[in-house]
């Protein structure tokens, strides 16, 4: 289903945008030196532009005169969810038809995420970004999109996700309580970061600033290299200089996210930390990734991740039990960061803990649960600017966001002392194993064999663990049961018990 080159909409242009790249109102990027928040810039909260179609939110209807939904015929007692889901499963040519009977449904066909989802499923060949999913699928120019106000409908559906895609977030990212603040060093040496930080966040300040990508690499001088080369950004792979039009020019609520993990091989990279020629290469003090000795089968280990303003990465645990090391290079990033233990407040995990959901949006997540994780216990915050690298420890779960236009580079390994997590989620959570290809039939297997070969007393060293790990567990499930007696639950008098009076006693 290709659109067809300039389909009109049934409506007369009210509205001219030009069909250019914005021009980027960027801030300025210090390469050299640690920001503070004040550097944050501008980010008022008047700067929310009203809807451009007029709508406004649902509570607004129980005091209007009219109401255009009344008049969308039988659509009209949908409730607004069901109407979108029905919408997402027509064909463009039926929602331009449909957007033409009345104003209400002409506002619900222009909703985006249903422009986006076609443009996804057969995106048009040779196309340009011209602003919205909407005028790109439909290869219109922009001074054909019509702009007919809506203004007395009244939709949370339609206005919520406008709303978040223009709220200002980057006050999130300040007043941190010192107990939140992810400790910030110039840099540590292997020994450190072994001993005592493979289970805590940190930012290091300067490793990167050595790498000769740092202070070359940047959207302008990545495009002079790389404009035509295909990168991966979540659901489609775009030439750079698309995405980066798509990047400076978009109103989307959760902006598409360039996270490419080929992209070495794509820009004829070298990494180091030994080829003469590397590009970069991992901070030194992370020392040995166990991960290398599963050679060409490893998952994949590393990504570019470009992305606007406002992108970024909801709440997750990395793959497999890895850690992972995250360097800006141009940017700032907010890391909202919780220890594996902790029940991260807004997100819901399944009950082997494999598989998080938090189906919120980054400023959705922000907007309605912020402040509450702010005052959790274990909660981490922190800015890792231009020219730092974070380190997420093992398990820790995570959301990111980009408080400007970010290139970053980011690396998953498992260190030494964090090989029994590896082996741990390997061996007993086969189903949420992630990356590696169909023939490794046996992950965990294959992850002892090539550790034993090559490293054999940390293999011995990390079981042992493993195993006083299991019977702690065992032990601890013991210890609740015991006050547990079979007679009583077939009785139905079952009750947890708290040790006797000897255990007491000791
Ligand atoms: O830069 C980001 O959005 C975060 C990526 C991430 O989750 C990671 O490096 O582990
Ligand atoms: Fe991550």
């Amino acid at each position: 289903m290709a659109p067809s080159a300039v389909p009109v909409d049934g409506y007369p242009s009210a509205h001219d945008e030009a069909d250019v790249l914005r021009p980027v109102k960027r801030l300025k990027t210090d390469l050299t030196h640690s920001r503070t928040e004040s550097q944050l810039g501008e980010d008022v909260p008047d700067a929310i532009p009203p809807h451009p179609l007029g709508v406004k939110p649902l509570g607004n209807a129980y005091t209007a005169k009219t109401n255009l939904k009344t008049s969308a015929g039988s659509f009209r007692s949908l409730p607004d969810e069901l109407l979108i889901h029905l919408l997402d499963r027509l064909e463009a040519i039926d929602l331009l038809k449909l957007g033409g009977t009345c104003k209400a449904l002409y506002a619900f066909t222009r909703f985006e995420d249903l422009w986006k989802t076609l443009f996804v499923e057969s995106p048009p060949p040779n196309f340009t970004w011209r602003g919205t999913w909407r005028s790109t699928y439909l290869c219109l120019p922009s001074d054909l999109e019509s702009r007919i106000s809506c203004a007395d409908l009244f939709s949370d559906v339609l206005h919520r996700p406008f709303y978040c895609a223009h709220v200002p977030l980057k006050s999130y990212a300040t007043n941190i309580p010192s107990q939140n603040a992810i400790p910030r060093l110039p840099d540590l040496t292997p020994e450190e970061f072994s001993a005592d930080w493979t289970n805590t966040p940190f930012i290091l300040t300067s490793p990167v600033k050595q790498w000769p990508i740092y202070g070359t690499w940047t959207t302008t001088s990545l495009l002079r290299t790389y404009s035509s080369v295909p990168f991966r950004a979540e659901a489609v792979d775009w030439p750079l200089a698309t995405y980066v039009s798509y990047m400076r020019n978009n109103t989307d609520e959760s902006p598409l996210y360039l996270f490419d993990r080929s992209f070495a091989s794509k820009m004829s990279l070298t990494i180091g930390p030994d080829a003469p020629d590397a590009s970069y290469w991992p901070p030194s003090c992370f020392g040995d990734d166990l991960f290398d000795v599963l050679g060409a089968q490893r998952p994949d280990s590393r990504w570019l991740i470009i992305g606007p303003a406002r992108s970024g990465s909801t709440f997750h645990k990395d793959p497999n039990a890895t850690s992972a090391w995250n360097a800006v290079l141009t940017g700032a990033k907010y890391w909202l960061m919780f220890p594996p233990s902790v029940e991260v407040p807004g997100v819901f995990v399944s009950a082997d803990g494999g598989e998080v959901t938090s189906p919120l949006s980054i400023a959705e997540y922000l907007l309605s649960f912020h402040a509450l994780a702010r005052r959790t216990p274990g909660c981490r915050e922190g800015v890792c600017w231009a020219g730092e690298v974070l380190h997420v420890p093992s398990g820790w779960f995570h959301l990111v966001l980009n408080l400007e236009e970010s290139i970053a580079l980011t690396g998953n390994f498992v260190p030494r002392a964090r090989v029994v997590d590896a082996l741990g989620f390997l061996r007993d959570q086969g189903q949420n194993v992630s990356g590696f290809k169909d023939d490794v039939k046996d992950p965990y297997g294959l992850f002892v064999e090539r550790l034993g070969e090559k490293y054999p007393e940390v293999l011995e060293e990390g079981l042992r663990e493993l195993e006083k790990r299991s019977k702690g567990k065992r032990g601890k499930w013991e210890e609740l049961v015991k006050g547990y007696d079979a007679d009583d639950a077939v009785d139905g008098g079952f009750s947890f018990g708290f040790g006797g009076d000897e255990e007491d006693a000791e």
